[in-house]
């Protein structure tokens, strides 16, 4: 252990990254000797597979519609994953800085692709044999889905690769809901996605100008408590935190301690018990809903994480204020998003000037407390990304063989 701490202390990277995984494959070697269970081996495969390619996972949790998806687009300064007030991601999707790119780039693996289509035509079978009628009525709860039920009864295409904004958006969009149309037409259909889509971007953001490429990899996930249709996404949302080696678990400011949150918790507390609380960051997003004195102040969200979570450092956020606040910065476009409502921007579009907006946006930046999050987190793990990788690796080996 003293020779690896002074390797890790004199940057030595590539024998040191050697060495991790030589550590690991004896620690599994040893637990296969004493027949321990499957999942830890696996976990340790896993973490083996990081350290080869170097890359850090931060996967993000959290309940349906916590912000997940607008706090992604909020740190990449960009709308790049699609975010919605109805139930939107359903298809885990790794996002990686590459300030080489001029615009971002979609690639989605070929088996995934497979996969895809193989549920389109399932869909597609589906209809034909039940009806359009019973479509519909399937998913009359999703109405956005109705569309799609027409479209695929048509038939459709998968792409692999698809580059810009708006086409990724589009596409993603798509892909996520024939996957939720899936969970209610075919429930019994077995399918599983372990090669993630990957979109690599540049990001606007102004602290990762002078970085290249990150070894860090962002991934989204569905919230996994949808009625009705959870077990798959549940699933999917397990191992992606199973696989990771940094969590990021999201609580919604206006739906604190809901059975939702308690059902993620678990999972993320199986991730605290074998890795500790180092690389769990729990971020409490939509505080601009904090609007009356009846709401709970900052210290008593503070003291609720706490006695939840046992962790002191958190993050207040407000992950829509950061987005709409930077993207007018950045670009000087959409205006009317600094304002909470469209009628009090009507009343003052006329009369207000440039740098009163530009006042606004810099309040609304400053109070989303959002650039605290980017610098102590966000940043620190991508700089010290190498290192965060092999730790987390040799800790999970750690705790498996303890
Ligand atoms: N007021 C407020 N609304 C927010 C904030 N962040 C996100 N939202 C809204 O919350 C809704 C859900 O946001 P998403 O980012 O799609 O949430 P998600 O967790 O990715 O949702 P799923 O993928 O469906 O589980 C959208 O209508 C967002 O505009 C915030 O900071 N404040
Ligand atoms: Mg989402």
């Amino acid at each position: 252990m003293g020779i690896y701490l002074e390797k890790m202390l004199a940057l030595d990277i590539p024998n040191l990254q050697q060495e991790t995984i030589d550590l690991l494959e004896s620690s599994k070697v040893f637990l296969s000797k004493i027949n321990h269970t499957e999942n830890c081996q696996q976990q340790i495969t896993q973490q083996q597979e990081l350290v080869k390619k170097l890359e850090l996972r931060m996967t993000v949790v959290a309940p349906m519609k916590a912000g997940k998806s607008t706090i992604i687009n909020a740190i990449v300064g960009q709308e790049l994953v699609p975010s919605h007030s109805f139930a939107m991601t359903t298809l885990p999707t790794e996002i990686v800085i590459n300030n080489q790119l001029t615009e971002p780039k979609l690639q989605i693996p070929n088996q995934t692709v497979e996969i895809l289509t193989g549920l389109t035509q399932q869909i597609t079978q589906a209809i034909e044999q039940q009806g359009i009628e019973w479509a519909y009525k399937q998913t009359e709860e999703y109405l956005h889905l109705k569309d799609l039920v027409t479209e695929l009864a048509q038939g459709m295409s998968i792409n692999s690769q698809v580059i810009g904004h708006s086409d990724i958006q589009n596409y993603l969009e798509k892909v996520n809901h024939i996957i939720r149309l899936a969970t209610k037409l075919i429930p019994n259909y077995d399918w599983n996605i372990f090669h993630l889509p990957r979109i690599e971007t540049p990001c606007q953001s102004s602290i990762f100008s002078s970085l290249q490429q990150s070894n860090l990899i962002i991934v989204d996930t569905p919230g996994p408590n949808e009625a009705g249709d959870n077990h798959k996404l549940a699933e999917t949302v397990i191992t992606q935190i199973q696989n990771s080696s940094v969590v990021l678990f999201i609580l919604d400011y206006t739906n604190l301690h809901t059975k939702a949150e308690e059902e993620v918790k678990k999972e993320v507390q199986k991730i605290i018990d074998l890795r500790g609380k180092d690389n769990l960051f729990v971020l409490v997003n939509k505080i601009d809903r904090r609007k009356d004195k009846n709401s709970l102040n900052s210290e008593q969200v503070k003291s609720y994480v706490k006695s939840e979570f046992g962790i002191e450092n958190i993050f207040e956020i407000s992950a829509i204020n950061a987005f709409n606040a930077n993207s007018f910065l950045q670009n000087k476009n959409n205006p009317q998003e600094l304002f909470e409502d469209i009628d009090t921007w009507e009343m003052v579009q006329d009369t207000i000037t440039e740098t009163k907006l530009q006042q606004l946006a810099k309040q609304k930046w400053q109070k989303s407390g959002f650039s605290s999050f980017l610098k102590d987190v966000i940043y620190k793990l991508t700089i010290g990304s190498t290192h965060e990788c092999m730790r987390t690796a040799i800790k999970t080996a750690r705790s498996c063989l303890n």
